[in-house]
């Protein structure tokens, strides 16, 4: 009987520490050797003139979320995680999401039943917080935690999401004590309800209003907050979707004060601009999302933040929409007002060609960074490490084979998700995924899926070693 299932031969094997020559050999859908050679294998594939990377896990995308009243996201479980696949990962991270008045277990389980079966990669639901009831906090979340649901997003605006402050701050508390890492919405409720107002009293109706009404300072004031009640109960945060230098900047000043605050930030913080939401018509539509993209040197300050590593993930936040459809970004109370135009961009399959071509081709980040910020670290931060997001022995066989010379362009006929655009149409890059291997799998290879199959597991998950306190006591309880 050959040693392996699978060899992958004669490519560059990339980690986030090390860029070697070798050979990888696969048995069971784990990585079980890598040597300068592999003999005995039942396939190979030829990776000569390739880099053999760690398949990319996406820590933040919505699949199937609950979007409102005539609202539909544009992805199922199924073509999220093909889409997902075709960009190059292995495992994406989505959201079990709580509506108010209803329970977090139920949430979980209805999450699970819409992705059992379905998903050709693996998957490891985060939950939203909407609702901390003393049942939810006292018994749901500590239970949920246990059975491997160990990271929880909370939200500072939107009607059915926003937490108050003595909300936030009783949530942080159950996370201190139980250990879950806390992902942050940044953005102030009250400030942008404000705008907004104000902006359609002006008859400021239209998309580019979406980002008139969420400025920069909105972002930093409640970034500033998160941040000083995370240092009050003591509990290590994850900011996410860091937009510009406002809130990047918030996170930096917390790390030099030696706080556990961490962030991840977005192709679109590094590609895209407010100019975009300001399109003719409604094609600004297309571009909106919280926080919204902002202007050039916002871009400058991200690339800034991650080459000092002020940030440590970055994850496209897939949230897909139809464009064209009443049920998507042209919904007709959307063309009434951007208050109503759902929030959120396709970007699954777009997240690592547009980071490896903008930073490793355009020579601003190292290969091994690409990886720390595209897989290691969301497996590392999330509770899979080392199961997953590293090339080595006892590592799950979720592998991207890369060619870093190939030019391409995005465009939406050539992809998989659900959406009837992309906000990259047109754009070039240099660097693509070519064959995305996952669980031992050959899934995708060359522009097509061979083998369909939903193997896609859903995960359980490790607590994260980010989220240990740094042991300054809050103040006692009785
Ligand atoms: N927040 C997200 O995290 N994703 C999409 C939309 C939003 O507001
Ligand atoms: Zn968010
Ligand atoms: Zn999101």
């Amino acid at each position: 009987m050959p040693a392996f299932d699978l060899a992958i031969r004669g490519g560059t094997v990339v980690t986030a520490a090390d860029t070697v020559r070798a050979d990888v050999g696969i048995r069971d859908g784990r990585i079980v050797a890598v040597a300068e050679r592999v003999e005995g294998a039942s396939r190979e594939i030829d990776a000569s003139g390739l880099l053999v990377l760690p398949g990319g896990i996406d820590s933040h995308v919505h699949i199937a979320q609950d979007s409102g009243p005539g609202i539909t996201m544009a992805d199922d479980f199924a073509s999220a995680t093909r889409a997902a696949a075709a960009g190059g990962n292995t495992c994406v991270m989505p959201f079990a999401m709580q509506k108010k008045g209803e329970s977090l277990r139920g949430a979980v389980e209805a999450y699970r039943r819409l992705a059992e079966g379905q998903c050709l990669i693996d998957v490891g639901f985060h939950l939203i917080i909407s609702d901390p009831t003393p049942e939810v906090l006292g018994q749901e979340l500590p239970a949920l935690l246990k059975d491997g649901f160990t990271s929880f997003k909370v939200f500072m605006t939107y009607d059915d999401l926003v937490l108050s402050d003595r909300q936030l701050l009783d949530v942080f508390d159950v996370a201190r004590q139980e250990g879950a890492l806390v992902m942050v919405h940044a953005e102030g409720y009250d400030a942008i309800r404000y705008m907004t107002e104000r902006l359609e009293r002006a008859g400021r109706t239209a998309p580019i209003g979406h980002a008139l009404s969420r400025p920069e300072v909105v972002e930093r004031e409640a970034a500033h907050r998160a941040i000083s009640h995370a240092e009050l109960v003591d509990v290590p945060i994850m900011i996410v979707h860091v937009s510009g230098r406002e809130a990047m900047e918030q996170v930096r000043w917390a790390q030099a004060r030696g706080l556990k605050v961490y962030a991840e930030t977005c192709p679109q913080y590094i590609t895209l601009t407010a100019e975009d939401l300001d399109r003719v018509d409604m094609e600004g539509a297309k571009y909106v999302c919280s926080p919204p993209p902002r202007d050039q040197e916002s871009q400058r300050a991200i690339w800034e933040g991650i080459e000092q590593g002020v940030f440590q993930l970055f994850s496209s936040d897939h949230c897909p929409f139809r464009y064209d459809d009443p049920k998507g970004k042209l919904n007709p109370r959307g063309r009434s007002s951007f208050r109503w135009v759902p929030n959120g961009i396709p970007g699954i399959e777009t997240r690592l060609p547009i980071l490896f071509s903008e930073g490793v081709s355009a020579g601003r980040i190292s290969l091994n960074r690409f990886v720390e910020l595209t897989s290691t670290n969301h497996a590392k931060f999330y509770g899979l490490y080392p199961r997953k997001g590293s090339i080595a022995p006892g590592f799950d066989a979720d592998i991207t084979i890369w060619d870093p010379a190939r030019r391409e362009t995005i465009r939406q006929d050539a992809l998989h998700h659900g959406s009837d655009y992309t906000p990259w149409e047109g754009f070039e890059v240099t660097g693509w995924p070519v064959t995305t291997v996952a669980g031992g799998r050959v899934v995708f290879d060359r522009g097509r899926f061979v083998d369909e199959a939903p193997a896609g597991r859903v995960l359980q998950r490790d607590l994260s070693p980010y989220a240990v306190p740094r042991g300054r006591a809050p103040a006692p309880s009785a």
